[in-house]
């Protein structure tokens, strides 16, 4: 059974249709309208081996933080609902990287454990980016730590994030296949 969920969502802001499936083919399609945002967002689907497809219009002459954290509230529900509450395939559940891009260096450690939420600590990346990574994490249900810890400038800080997420994602999303049934000893994910 493909592993895939989709959201729409339509609000005064924004306007978004996402997709996203864990098992390939490591591509985004689609595009927000704002540049920088898809790099990353592609970034993440081909790191992560991901199928992402954003169709998003938004407000944007107010500036992109509608538009960003919009797509990851719609991203992080798809994932979720990609994932399937852990009530069938057993996943890894916890992933963690540590990737460097030139002079900047950071650590992603999280848990699908239902409980979403965001400890951020990215300096040099843009607001309304770290937005993104807010609400993606808070609407999939991942505790997501995410530090940077060396910058040499925002654009690779950024870039690091995002690969770095993309690579503990991939990690823990994929199957158990030593565990049969829920991902966590309480016997459900949440
Ligand atoms: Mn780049």
């Amino acid at each position: 059974m493909a592993r895939y969920g989709t959201c729409s969502r339509k609000t005064e802001e924004t306007d978004i249709e996402v997709g996203f499936g864990l098992d390939g083919p490591g591509l985004m399609e689609g595009a927000t309208g704002y540049g920088f945002f898809d790099h990353m967002l592609k970034e993440l689907a081909f790191h992560g081996r991901f199928a992402i497809f954003v169709k998003a219009a938004g407000d944007i002459e107010t500036g992109y933080h509608h538009l960003c954290e919009d797509v990851g509230i719609c991203l992080g529900r798809a994932l979720a609902k990609a994932i399937g509450g852990g009530a069938g395939l057993a996943i890894a559940r916890f992933g963690w990287a540590t990737v460097p891009m030139d002079g900047s260096l950071v650590r992603v450690a999280l848990d699908i454990c239902g409980r979403g939420g965001a400890a951020v600590d990215a300096s040099g990346m843009e607001e309304d980016i770290e937005e993104f990574v807010r609400a993606f994490a808070r609407e999939s249900g991942m505790s997501l730590h995410m530090d940077v810890l060396k910058r040499d400038n925002s654009h690779h800080a950024a870039e690091a994030c995002f690969k770095a997420l993309a690579l503990a994602l991939r990690a823990a999303t994929r199957p158990d296949p030593e565990r049969e049934g829920s991902s966590s000893s309480k016997g459900v994910i949440g």
